[in-house]
């Protein structure tokens, strides 16, 4: 064999298999955490995503959709959970159908905070977050889209509570077969909303300081590698990114603190948000994340806005270890074979993002596939 796939892709490790952790992947190539919004009544991931992510077992590895480890921690119409059986139970035939393909599958636990509405809460009840501050912007109900509300502040009394969720919901994944979890801390949910000073104002051991912005992420990875061991833990950062309506005075200082603490646990991975989540890598008032990058002790994963010629760049230039695609994954289930290749890429149905069936999650055709009639 030469070292070249054909005479216009010289070869690039992206394509190579890399040691993560305990696992050996087949490639450098990652599945985005991606919210479909398919899930059944009672949160139960739909049958149809056993065959989604079976299609899409090649990639080095898989994470996961955005999953609520809590009723309370809903944001959106027809996303799933993990923190019941019926709800394991159907990640469990998700997580054996990926490893039959040889594939492996991480799940990312997810907690809105404020990114809600009582339409979405148990009972009504409004939605939880570290300060009383109501974000610009609406949340997807099953009736249609709704202004958010001011959320409820947490009391401090209730973190514990909190925490405990994480790690409950940290064995269910275990249960279910996943092999291994992330930690959404990103995008402007509960976790990146205790980080900020835009949306975390309080005055308890939570809020203030570095030291207590960051306690709630400190005390959720804690739980969670109790449960996992570190060694299959990754946590998900958008540090520049206004996603939510996020925002932050002082990100570059915030986030060098969040990897130096989150160093103490030695994590599997650092997961990145490069820029404004799905939107331009490039964004005002951003800082240089290669810091991060550098700073961080364990594999660093950069995401947003990859093609195939950025990714085999910032392997060859060292900037990332492994590099997650999102959207390409959604229409071409065979993305680390195309890319392997440089064949074209599938257009993206961008009206069947979220909700619905089949139609634009599982029929996305497959390189040599006849065209559909
Ligand atoms: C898009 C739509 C709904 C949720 C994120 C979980 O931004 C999400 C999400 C993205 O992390």
């Amino acid at each position: 064999m030469s070292d070249t796939n054909n005479q216009n892709t010289p070869h690039s490790d992206l394509f190579d298999p890399v040691r993560f952790g305990p696992y050996t992947l087949s490639n450098r190539i990652v599945m985005a955490p991606l919210t479909r919004s398919r899930a059944l009544q009672g949160d139960i991931p739909t049958p149809l995503a056993v065959e989604y992510y079976r299609q899409r077992a090649s990639a080095g590895l898989i994470i996961a959709e955005a999953t609520q480890i809590t009723p309370e921690g809903k944001g959106y119409a027809y996303t799933p959970g993990i923190y019941n059986e019926a709800q394991v139970e159907a990640w469990k035939a998700i997580t054996s159908a990926v490893h039959e393909k040889g594939g492996r599958i991480f799940l990312q636990l997810w907690h809105v905070g404020r990114i809600s509405h009582p339409a979405l809460q148990p009972n009504g009840a409004l939605p939880v977050a570290p300060s009383a501050i109501k974000p610009e912007g609406k949340a997807f109900t099953e009736e249609g889209f709704v202004p958010y509300v001011t959320p409820r502040a947490l009391e401090a009394g209730e973190i514990p509570r909190l925490v405990e969720e994480y790690r409950v919901a940290s064995k269910n994944a275990l249960t279910a077969g996943f092999d291994g979890v992330e930690i959404h801390a990103a995008n402007g949910y509960l976790i990146d909303q205790f980080l900020r000073d835009k949306t975390n104002h309080r005055s308890d051991a939570y809020g203030g300081s570095l030291e207590n912005r960051t306690r709630l992420l400190m005390e959720v990875t804690q739980a969670v590698t109790s449960v996992w061991g570190a060694d299959r833990v990754g946590v998900r950062l958008s540090p520049i990114s206004p996603a939510n309506d996020i925002g932050e005075s002082d990100p570059a200082k915030i986030f060098t603190y969040v990897v130096e603490q989150l160093n103490k646990f030695n994590l599997l991975y650092l997961h990145v948000v490069e820029g404004a989540t799905g939107g331009p890598r490039e964004v005002e008032n951003g800082f240089d994340l290669q810091v991060l990058r550098r700073l961080f002790n364990g594999i660093y994963i950069g995401n947003n806005g990859y093609d195939r010629e950025l990714a085999v760049k910032v392997r060859e230039e060292g900037l990332a270890d492994l590099v997650a695609f999102g959207r390409p994954f959604i229409s071409n289930p065979d993305l680390v074979d195309r890319l392997r290749l440089a064949a074209p890429l599938n257009e993206l149905n961008v009206d069947r993002l979220y909700g619905g069936g089949a139609d634009g999650y599982t029929d996305y055709p497959f390189l040599g596939d006849k065209k559909a009639a």
